[in-house]
């Protein structure tokens, strides 16, 4: 078997890759190792840049997202009682599309198949050899055989538990890395959202965040301790403590009912360098993880693939490699001005169990330059919806 292009992972960046690719007449190979139904089930981000918007319209994928989608000018954020509006649109004259990385998904599948393009399905033990020669290629198993694909680029979209990122030399890769000390629980439910927007909130019981999927599905989050369990808590016993969470004349508007998915997610910063090794290249989770806070996982991972498929493009229409030899660098700037606004954000709005009278005093002076300050509220907005990133 033979392509031009080896896609190892169908989530987002994967499915994107292919789709700009093709369009572009490159051949492609995705390799997943789950089924497309379980891939379709996952319930991830919420959240889309303008710059994810306009790409996935360049992917020929926009058209549901723009019939289904909900754009929002701003998003609330709390210091417990007291709520506070960033509107983005007035700070930084962009918005952003509220549409689930799951419908995200769903579209791209649905445009791939309508151009053919070639997903494997249910693979296993994905090898990939010879990087830096002449023959790279990925070997794995399907079905219960052995399976050869050759290529002349293989890119790594498996996110952070994938194969790609080790298949870099130990002492050619530096890893970053910063755990935080809770998770996020969250739950989907088919009732109305809280507020029309976003809010984020700091309270001393932790932080809690108030999303939507739609008119009639609200997405919820708490922060836990890494020790919690989902059979911990019962969806009355979420409720009570999101409630707990809000500003009370907030938490008095707040629609209850039984959860349709609930999973808790643990948090971390996590950046790889370099993302291109020969002939391998990474994007998205596969090289770098945010904390959700900053609605940046999703989007970063398509920003590296807007860079890398006009890079990949060039090379195999004008015989221009400048773009793949500029890829890493380029893509790990962007990377690492999202991780310090996602992790400045989760610093701003979380309880930290280690925190203290100062540290405590620090998120109050931050959250009140946000409720005063035009320049904070312009910083903020700025990188929220990706422009400033
Ligand atoms: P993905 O992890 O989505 O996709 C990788 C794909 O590779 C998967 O389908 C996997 O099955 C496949 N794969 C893995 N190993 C393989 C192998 N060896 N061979 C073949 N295939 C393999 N981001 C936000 O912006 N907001 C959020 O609220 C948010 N919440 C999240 C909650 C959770 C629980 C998780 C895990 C992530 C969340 N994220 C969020 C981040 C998330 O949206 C990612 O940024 C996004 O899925 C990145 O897309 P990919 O890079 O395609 O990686
Ligand atoms: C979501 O709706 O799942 C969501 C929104 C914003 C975030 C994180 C998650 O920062």
């Amino acid at each position: 078997m033979r392509t031009q292009v080896a896609i190892i992972g169908g989530g987002p960046s994967g499915l994107l890759l292919s789709q700009l690719l093709n369009r572009a007449g490159i051949g492609t190979v995705v390799l997943e190792r789950r089924s497309r139904e379980y891939v379709l089930g996952r319930v991830r981000a919420g959240i889309l840049e303008a710059g994810t918007v306009d790409l996935l319209e360049q992917a020929d994928v926009g058209a549901r997202m723009h019939a289904e989608g909900h754009p929002h000018r701003g998003c609330y954020l709390t210091d417990d009682q007291q709520m506070i509006h960033v509107d983005f649109t007035e700070s930084c004259g962009e918005g952003v599309m509220v549409y689930g990385q799951t419908e995200v998904t769903r579209d791209l599948y649905d445009a791939q198949d309508r151009i053919g393009a070639t997903h494997l399905h249910q693979v296993d033990n994905v090898a990939l050899h010879d990087l830096t020669g002449d023959a790279p290629h990925v070997t794995f198993d399907q079905g219960g055989k052995g399976h050869r694909l050759d290529c002349d680029m293989i890119v790594g979209c498996d996110g952070f538990h994938g194969v790609s990122r080790l298949a870099i030399p130990e002492d050619v890769r530096r890893d970053y890395e910063r755990v935080y000390p809770f998770g996020w629980l969250g739950i989907l439910s088919e009732t109305p959202p809280l507020r029309d927007e976003l809010i984020y909130a700091n309270h001393p019981r932790g932080f809690a965040l108030a999303s939507m999927r739609n008119p009639m599905l609200s997405r919820y989050y708490i922060q836990v301790p890494l020790t919690d369990r989902i059979e911990d808590w019962s969806d009355d016993a979420f409720w009570d403590e999101f409630r707990r969470r809000m500003p009370d004349d907030v938490a008095a508007d707040l629609v209850t009912g039984p959860s349709i998915e609930k999973s808790i997610a643990p948090l971390r910063s996590f950046v790889s360098e370099p993302m291109r090794w020969g002939h391998l290249f990474l994007c998205g989770d596969a090289a770098h993880i945010v904390p959700p806070t900053g609605a940046k996982g999703l989007n970063l991972a398509l920003a590296d693939v807007r860079l890398l498929s006009a890079a990949l493009i060039a090379h195999y229409r004008d015989g221009d490699d400048s773009g793949l030899d500029e890829y890493s660098a380029q893509a790990l700037e962007r990377v690492w001005r999202a991780v310090r606004f996602s992790w400045s954000v989760t610093t701003m709005i979380h309880r930290f169990p280690d925190h203290d009278a100062f540290d405590r005093r620090m998120q109050q002076v931050e959250l009140q330059a946000l409720a005063t300050s035009d320049t904070a509220r312009r910083l903020f907005a700025e990188c929220y919806t990706g422009v400033g990133l």
